[in-house]
């Protein structure tokens, strides 16, 4: 039996007691190639989804409760019932990203009828393959097949790509219930990708481009062993990044509208051509000009922005969606925008290179975005410094760190002829001596570009 045989058998097993019809579900896992931590500002990204995802059997019920358990017992399972609002679990239950997708469909959703009394939830069992906490959106896979398979359970399939572009734009809303402040690159990623090609995303409006791999190369994907779970302490950071960007584009704002009259900029992505009828020079220098390299606090963005301190407050706790804490080395604001502008750069020129086939200068580009995320966005970690190092001395053309990051994964693009010998090194040089690790399979493997998520098959006993 396949592999998928195999797990389609255990979730049957794990659904026996139910006697239902199921639908089955496969949404996979990605992982971004370039264009880190740019999705929240509007900002291109260029990931892949994988051949690593999750299975599940799903079947309508007759009324509104969603029964969700894992095939492996160890990680049980849970439930809850639909409402208008429903309340999350504690933070950092799982549960919360299936609640996340469904909250979003029964809010947006415009074929839903509106009576919860209306609506019907399902029972489910599901099988991942996608290594957790790890930056490679196990999360928005949950929160993506919890709305599908909701929808699904309510007589809604979705077909086209219009209706996958909506979806995707919705669950990456929906995903905030969770708390953090994310951007739309894995719900897209994860729906839209195409089989056999890595995937160029363009936000606001959302639009996809595949973009083919170059001949002769794999994408690898090495574990640093440092879990990153996106609670408290992750989630604070990835959101005070998020906040920081935010500032950068307020700054650039305000300055513009003094300079130019120019208004309506929200998002560092806002700082285009065609946006602003600006030349890419004029821009890069009202960059240089609103934002100083100095940490910003609230007196001098108070100044800068021409509000009073309580608005300066105010507007950095609804960038953060709450009362945000001034951190103590103050906001970091120049840093981040040059890493976010540099980093737009090179997703550019990454799908360029990679359209002609050029291995090395894409590589390049991957090597280039590690150290800005290292220095300027300080999402690195000393491990995914370690392991990105021996990745190119063990013959990687490209190594980054890849995801949210502090911690997680680092991918990797390794020529074909050299694969053997990249795992040998870095198995004995990071896993065996720098971790202690005998095994390292789980942590250090190679993936393909996967299609999207999908309805692979109904009414399955
Ligand atoms: P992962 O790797 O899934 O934690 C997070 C965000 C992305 C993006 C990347 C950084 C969520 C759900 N995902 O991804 O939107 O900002 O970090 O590029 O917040």
């Amino acid at each position: 039996m396949t592999e998928t045989l195999l797990r389609i058998d255990r979730l049957q097993r794990a659904a026996a007691d139910w006697n239902h019809r199921f639908s089955l579900f496969r949404v996979p896992g990605r992982v971004n190639l370039i264009g880190e931590h740019t999705d929240y500002n509007n900002c291109p990204v260029l990931p892949m989804a994988v051949d690593r995802d999750i299975l599940a059997l799903a079947a309508p019920r007759e009324d509104q409760t969603v029964m969700i358990r894992d095939a492996n017992p160890v990680f049980g399972g849970l439930s809850f019932k639909l409402d208008y609002e429903i309340t999350p679990f504690p933070t950092g239950s799982w549960g919360n990203y299936f609640k996340a997708g469904i909250q979003e469909m029964i809010d947006s959703w415009r074929d839903l009828p509106y009576d919860i009394e209306a609506l019907r939830g399902f029972d489910m069992v599901i099988d991942s393959t996608i290594p957790p906490a790890a930056g490679m959106s196990s999360s928005s896979a949950l929160v993506v097949l919890g709305a599908m398979a909701f929808l699904s359970s309510n007589g809604i399939e979705i077909s086209d790509s219009g209706q996958r572009l909506l979806l995707a734009d919705l669950c990456a809303q929906g995903e905030r219930y969770t708390g953090t402040q994310g951007g739309g690159m894995d719900q897209a990623a994860i729906l839209l990708a195409e089989r056999g090609s890595a995937l160029k995303i363009d936000f606001h409006p959302l639009r996809t481009q595949p973009v083919k791999l170059p001949e002769g190369y794999r994408i690898v994907i090495a574990h640093s062993t440092v879990e990153a779970p996106k609670t408290q302490q992750t989630m604070e950071a990835y959101n005070r990044r998020s906040v920081e960007c935010r500032l950068a584009a307020s700054l650039i704002g305000r300055f513009l509208e003094r300079t130019y009259g120019i208004d309506g900029i929200g998002y560092i992505g806002d700082l285009t051509t065609e946006k602003t009828g600006l030349t890419p020079h004029q821009l890069a220098e009202a960059a240089d000009q609103a934002v100083l390299p100095s940490p910003y606090r609230i007196p001098r963005l108070a100044e800068s922005l021409g509000v009073s301190l309580r608005e300066a407050e105010q507007m950095v706790g609804s960038m953060g969606k709450r009362d945000f804490i001034e951190p103590d080395d103050g906001y970091q604001v120049h840093r981040r925008l040059a890493h976010v502008l540099s980093e737009w750069s090179r997703v550019e020129q990454s799908a360029e290179a990679l359209e002609q086939g050029d291995a090395q200068r894409f590589g390049e580009y991957m090597n280039a975005s590690h150290a800005s995320c290292r220095d300027l966005h300080e999402i690195s970690c000393p491990e995914l410094d370690e392991l990105t190092e021996i990745s190119r001395e063990a013959g990687a053309v490209g190594s980054r760190l890849t995801g949210a990051g502090f911690g997680g994964c680092t991918v990797n693009l390794v020529e074909n002829r050299r694969l053997a010998s990249y795992f040998r090194e870095v198995g004995e040089r990071y896993y065996r001596c720098s971790k202690g690790l005998e095994q390292w399979d789980r942590h250090l493997f190679a993936v393909d570009p996967a299609d999207g998520a999908a309805l692979l098959e109904k009414d399955i006993p």
